[in-house]
């Protein structure tokens, strides 16, 4: 483990300032004295970084390689010095030469390379991979701007760019040297060499795909993996300053701007698939570089290419990175020259692929047309792939033509992903177990019959050092003092903590801390948004992505039913509530951006309404991130996570909720279920309909918005107010959420579930008045967190997916 004492510390800091900036720190600004720790840190982390590789050259460890559109890293210095095992003592050092750490902790600019969950998820599982010591390689792209910047400006969403790198990044390390080409366009010249085809692609357009390294700190084990993220230039003699002189500037510079534009901006939307051509090269991009480079460092260090699939595994983070499985193949047969039959063994021995969602309209297809011309070479491999399986399919299934085009992975002139996902890996699995019944009952069924081996269920988790012992140091010294520190290196262990939940004193000790969080996430929300509230109120969360499966709209208008029945009645008797909620909406989700309206719109309305100004609040925190995340979610009192059972694949901020305590207001979807199964359901809030109620209202009908709002008045009220001017002097303005509600019959029973969720809302309220139940309740859920912790998830996927011994062996 990294030794350090505070005396070096300090020396060394202050010799890197001097260097980095030629002056004293006291006269340097915050930045430069934040740049300057994360350069020494990084240089502190060099050597085991280098060590770690040559280890695993040496051993010739399976490499794990996980291929993922997103990484959602949030800031890497906090959790870079926790893992490395010296906060404390760079904290006291930096102290002592009057500055300070959390400070500049706060300046780091949040590495948003992700939409939510799903990056978010892949962040966690490079934690998890680092800290279990498993030789696992993140591979993504470095987007020149990340997840949009969400302001809030009268009450609407508005994006602005986000430039995380205007003031560079101290911890990535360009590697021009390890630069691959990717091959766009063009056309293949099929030649007969000697009785061998050959396939020469020509005319194509070269992009030099660049590799930026981010080290990944183990905790405390010496450990340091990989993260590297591709970023897309023009190949240097395809845009020389010739080409001006010869009359070819504006194709010059045509070239350098297509090229660039691979690897300029994230897509803001996770929800709504669109064809773009822009997508489908960022995907073959990062994929083509990456398959590359693992190939080219496995032969160099002497690996045999008919064994490859022993010592690598690569793992498909949802189908944006599937082109994975035909580059595999292409590199196999083309460059390698091994048989279909062998290369189609190894590449799917080596893939595996993770669904992440079962939303019809986040399914990926490409317009065969587009897909051929950007890419003729691998539209080649696919269709090799698509007629050899739709032959084995027509020996099982002969005659039965439906079924063999529902299943082909081209039909229709679109190339289905999740189809050659499947189609090309040993492993599909969903990320919780009511999601992956799902996948296997009804959305992949036809494959689930044909490959019932393939499927199996990986519960998401998250690191329980960003979400536990880092956001949260007040309740992990609370856990150390009452069960040790087991559980820090085994966050199962935690289950001890279920031993004090009849402690009065632990319960006491809960409050307090709650109560500490709460009141700096008071301060935060009066800082940025001049709202002040109650750190004595229920601090009511729902944060997150604005999807309408998420259901925010029923949120909103249960806050719109309360403030209805306090103004009808001044003295009804509740808990005084704080109503926060965050999250983005897909710039064109138009939906999504009314519903943030509205909740800004109630906001304006409760907020500055004297009659309540006692009981009630309502905030909106702008740009919801992972750095915000980490403020919120151990101020959290209540975790609403209330998507329309079935449509939610798991969550995981669930999960970190009910490690920092609190309880959850939840619908039996995604892994609320295990939440459930895991606190019994004393200890938590769940309403809504059941998981057969919905399939069978989606697959028999029945559901009548008009009659469920027709026979409940309350629900007649708050719709009312939708059109009724009660929000707004526009009429019209929320009249789009009214119709979605009513007159197109809601798809998510937002109503339909509205009356449960009252119920369930007043229980909370009952049993808040008591603080030991309510802490009690709080204790049992942070005991059984652990489960939770995503080093289970990647202890499991490590035996069950990516298997072969040597790879665990560290576990
Ligand atoms: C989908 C799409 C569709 C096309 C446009 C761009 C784009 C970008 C990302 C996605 C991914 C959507 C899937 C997703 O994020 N699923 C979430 O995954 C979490 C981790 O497994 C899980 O906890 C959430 O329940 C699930 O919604």
């Amino acid at each position: 483990m990294l030794q350090i004492d505070k005396n070096s510390f300090k020396k060394d800091y202050k010799k890197k300032f001097l260097e980095m900036h030629g002056t004293d720190i006291a006269l340097g600004s915050e930045q430069r004295k934040y740049e300057t720790l994360g350069v020494l840190i990084r240089d502190y982390v060099a050597g085991m970084w280098l060590d770690t590789t040559k280890k695993y050259n040496i051993n010739k460890d399976k490499q794990v390689y996980y291929f993922s559109m997103e990484f959602l890293l949030g800031r890497l210095l906090g959790n870079t010095l926790l893992n490395l095992g010296i906060r404390e003592v760079c904290k006291e050092a930096l102290a002592e030469l009057d500055v300070d750490l959390e400070k500049l902790e706060d300046l780091e600019q949040d590495q948003g390379l992700g939409n939510g969950g799903l990056g978010r998820l892949a962040a966690c599982f490079l934690d998890s991979m680092a800290s279990l010591g498993i030789p696992g390689n993140g591979c993504g792209i470095r987007y020149k701007y990340g997840f949009f910047e969400q302001k809030i400006i009268d009450g609407y969403q508005v994006e602005t760019p986000d430039n995380w790198l205007r003031n560079g990044n101290v911890w990535e390390i360009r590697k021009s040297d390890k630069g691959e080409i990717v091959k766009f366009g063009g056309e293949i010249k099929v030649e007969d060499v000697g009785g061998k085809l050959v396939f020469n692609h020509i005319n194509y357009e070269p992009v030099l795909a660049v590799p930026y390294d981010t080290p990944v700190v183990g905790f405390e084990n010496d450990v340091v993996n990989t993260l590297r993220l591709w970023s897309a230039e023009p190949v240097a003699n395809e845009f020389d300053y010739s080409s001006f002189s010869r009359g070819d500037f504006l194709k010059a510079i045509e070239y350098k701007n297509s090229v660039e534009a691979i690897s300029q901006v994230l897509y803001p939307d996770d929800s709504f698939y669109e064809g773009k051509k822009l997508r489908l090269k960022q995907q073959y991009f990062f994929v083509s570089a990456g398959v590359q480079s693992i190939i080219r460092h496995y032969k160099a260090n002497g690996g045999d290419i008919k064994k490859i699939d022993e010592r690598i595994a690569i793992h498909i983070n949802d189908t944006h990175p599937t082109l994975v499985i035909p580059e595999l193949m292409r590199i196999l047969l083309d460059e390698e020259g091994l048989s279909w039959q062998d290369a189609w063994r190894i590449t799917k021995n080596i893939c595996a692929y993770t669904n992440h969602t079962i939303l019809a309209e986040a399914l990926e297809k490409w317009p065969v047309d587009m897909f051929r011309s950007l890419l003729p070479r691998i539209f080649m491999i696919i269709e090799e792939i698509n007629e050899r399986f739709c032959a084995d399919l027509w020996n099982k299934y002969t005659g039965q033509w439906d079924k063999i085009h529902r299943m082909s992975i081209i039909a229709d002139d679109y190339v289905k992903m999740a189809h050659l996902a499947i189609v090309g890996s040993h492993s599909i699995n969903g990320v919780a177990k009511l999601h992956t019944e799902i996948l296997k009952k009804q959305e992949m069924s036809d494959f689930y019959y044909y490959y019932p081996r393939k499927f199996n269920n990986k519960t998401n988790g998250i690191t329980h050092r960003r979400w536990l012992l880092k956001s949260n140091p007040k309740l992990t010294e609370l856990l150390k003092d009452t069960i040790g520190p087991s559980f820090i290196k085994h966050p199962i262990d935690m289950e001890d903590f279920e031993a004090f939940k009849d402690d009065r004193a632990v319960q006491e000790s809960l409050y307090k801390i709650k109560r500490e969080n709460k009141e700096k996430l008071a301060d935060i929300i009066y800082k940025n948004q001049g709202i002040e509230v109650n750190p004595d109120s229920i601090f009511d969360v729902h944060v997150k992505r604005f999807h309408a499966y998420k259901r925010q709209s029923l949120n909103i208008l249960r806050i719109m039913n309360l403030y209805n029945e306090l103004l009808e009645n001044p003295n009804k008797d509740i808990v005084p509530r704080t109503f926060i909620f965050a999250g983005k909406s897909a710039p064109g989700y138009y939906l999504a951006k009314k519903t943030i309206e509205l909740i800004n719109a109630v906001a304006d309305k409760v907020n500055n309404d004297p009659l309540v100004k006692d009981k009630i609040k309502v905030v909106f925190m702008e740009n919801y991130r992972v750095s915000l995340a980490e403020s919120i979610i151990p101020a959290t009192d209540l975790s609403e996570q209330i998507s329309t059972t079935t449509k939610e694949a798991s969550g995981t901020s669930n999960m970190k909720f009910m490690m920092n305590g609190a309880l959850t207001m939840a619908t039996l979807d995604g892994a609320n279920v295990e939440i459930r199964d895991e606190v019994g359901d004393d200890n938590i809030f769940i309403f809504g309909l059941t998981e057969r109620e919905v399939l069978d209202y989606y697959k028999h009908g029945g559901y009548n918005a008009w009659e469920v709002c027709n026979s409940d008045l309350r629900l007649k009220k708050v719709t009312n107010d939708l059109i009724n001017g009660r929000y707004s002097s526009d009429k019209d303005k929320f009249r789009s959420l009214y119709e979605h509600l009513l007159t197109y019959n809601d798809e998510f029973f937002v109503l339909k579930d509205f009356d449960s969720y009252l119920k369930a809302q007043e229980k909370v309220d009952v049993i808040y008045k008591n603080m030991h139940q309510w802490q009690k309740m709080a204790a049992v859920n942070i005991a059984h967190s652990g489960i939770f912790s995503s080093d289970r998830t990647i202890t499991e996927y490590a035996t069950g997916i990516w298997g072969s011994g040597f790879l665990y062996k560290n576990l």
